[in-house]
């Protein structure tokens, strides 16, 4: 645990008791900070009761009067679609807001450093996808490298509950939106910037305000480095921003599709080659057609943007290579599942917007797409466009009947499945030898399940049944 002391003798409330809250809870505790926590489900609040947390209501009149901080989850709401309750309380009594992230940089940089010989170094990976697969493959080519590396933040790991980092280490965080809207400290030494589509709307006010929270980790005075896709105009603008000339190699250009020739640094990946470039100069190239776990030019973009973080913290261009050709890859993230008759399966249920599915779908061919869920704000037109593969898709959950509108309307052929188990056996009793059947639902789980893992779970033991049956 990374303990924070910022709060000895102060009373601090802690809101949401889910992984980041009760990470958070006990940090403080241990630093000596007065705790009291609030969890808007009973449930929740009886785990905090059990570790001998104080619960008190924050929205309660008076509750947070004289308090330090309010310490929010990223799952509860700080502005859109409306502020929670106990955020209003805090805003009208003066109490600061922050969150775990801000908490976790404030404890690194007031710790010891004088007793490090290399000070830990923090890279902090944002975006609107690929970063879960970014983040995991700088930390797989760090520990290949032999460099010690923790990795932490959205993919699931709270960042308090990683332990002191030591000599030379280096932390690898993914962060959210909602992460890098709400901390009140946000610096970390390398900065990557996958790419920005549609996702989270209705939390950011729209694209605009989306792209602003995902920015933060930019702001005036940022990251020694910084690694920028620049496949989007939001991409384009930052590096823009953050450049001091056409040839500062502060930044780190990334793409996938079009080479990078100008005078700065730039890593891109075409026709599955990534190619690193220096003052319009070819310096290093890596096959990444031989990396079974990296399918797809969306994954060659991760593979850039890795690659990027990694040369900024001087690791050689074969050490990556050979560290990138043992990647495993991630769960739920366009894994191939088995293949029988020739049929290939493969779930990529963390295909939670259209941006991912669309990805997917340009990845695989003689594609049968299982896709539906709760629909998320943003435009289908992405995916309408990256349907070329697809044979028929199979629609699940809330927003199938809208969604089968619009693929009907574009030539799509469709059946409304309602559950994902009538989907894959419709699936695969309809596939032809050369065909996948693709989970990519375009869509978030929480209407049929509790998230994409038990969504990608259940895919996987249904294909399993159908693979022995
Ligand atoms: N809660 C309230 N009131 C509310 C809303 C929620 O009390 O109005 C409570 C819930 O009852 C619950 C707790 O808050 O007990 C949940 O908090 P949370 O949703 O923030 O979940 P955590 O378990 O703390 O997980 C969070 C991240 N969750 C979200 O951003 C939604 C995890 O990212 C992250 O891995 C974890 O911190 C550790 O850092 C997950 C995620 O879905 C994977 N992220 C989104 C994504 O990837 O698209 C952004
Ligand atoms: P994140 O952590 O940003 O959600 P993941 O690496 O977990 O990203 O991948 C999420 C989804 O997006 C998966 O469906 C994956 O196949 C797809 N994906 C991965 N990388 C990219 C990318 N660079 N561009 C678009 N989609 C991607």
């Amino acid at each position: 645990m990374i303990v924070v002391s910022e709060y000895r003798d102060r009373p601090v409330t802690v809101l949401g008791l889910g992984r980041s809250g009760l990470s958070a809870a006990r940090a403080l505790a241990a630093g000596g900070a007065r705790v009291s926590c609030w969890d808007d489900r009973p449930a929740a609040r009886e785990v905090g009761a059990r570790e001998g947390l104080e619960i008190a209501d924050p929205a309660r009149p008076g509750a947070l009067e004289g308090h330090a901080a309010l310490i929010l989850s990223p799952g509860i709401a700080h502005l859109y679609p409306a502020p929670h309750p106990a955020v209003r309380a805090a805003w009208a009594a003066g109490v600061p807001v922050d969150n775990d992230i801000g908490l976790f940089f404030r404890a690194l940089s007031s710790g010891r450093w004088a007793g490090f010989d290399c000070p830990p170094r923090v890279v902090a990976v944002t975006g609107s996808n690929g970063k879960s697969t970014t983040a995991a493959l700088i930390h797989h080519a760090l520990r290949e490298a032999g460099r010690p590396s923790q990795l932490a933040g959205n993919i699931g790991r709270a960042v308090l509950e990683m332990a002191p980092p030591g000599d030379g280490e280096v932390i690898v965080l993914e962060l959210s939106s909602y992460q890098c809207e709400l901390a009140r400290a946000l610096t970390p030494d390398i900065g990557v910037f996958t790419n920005l589509s549609d996702d989270h709307l209705e939390r950011h006010g729209g694209r605009g305000g989306y792209f602003a929270a995902k920015r933060r980790l930019f702001a005036e005075g940022g990251p020694d480095r910084s690694v920028i896709g620049v496949d989007e105009d939001e991409g384009r603008f930052l590096a823009a921003q953050i450049a001091q000339g056409a040839s500062d190699d502060q930044l780190i250009r990334i793409s996938s599709g079009h080479k990078l020739t100008g005078p700065g640094w730039g890593v891109s990946a075409r026709k599955g080659f990534l190619s690193e470039t220096r003052k319009g100069r070819q310096v290093a190239s890596i096959d990444l057609r031989a990396i079974p776990a990296l399918p797809g030019a969306h994954n060659h973009q991760n593979a850039c943007a890795a690659y990027g973080a990694l040369r900024a913290l001087g690791l050689a261009p074969r050490v990556i290579e050979r560290a990138f050709s043992g990647f495993a890859g991630l769960a739920h993230r366009s894994r191939i599942v088995g293949e029988k008759d020739a049929v290939t399966f493969v779930n990529d249920s963390k295909a939670t917007n259209a941006a991912a599915a669309a990805r997917a779908l340009t990845s695989f061919a003689g594609i049968r797409w299982i896709a539906g869920g709760r629909g998320k704000d943003g435009g289908l037109d992405e995916l309408l466009r990256a349907c070329g593969a697809v044979r028929k898709a199979y629609l699940i959950g809330e927003n199938a009947a809208t969604l089968g509108a619009a693929l009907s309307a574009a030539g799509v052929q469709t059946e409304q499945c309602g559950t994902l188990e009538r989907a894959v056996a419709a699936a695969a009793r309809e596939a032809e030898p050369g065909d996948t059947v693709l989970l990519a639902p375009a869509a978030a789980s929480f209407d049929q399940f509790r998230d994409f893992e038990e969504r990608g779970a259940l895919f996987e033991t249904l294909v399993r049944a159908h693979l022995t049956g």
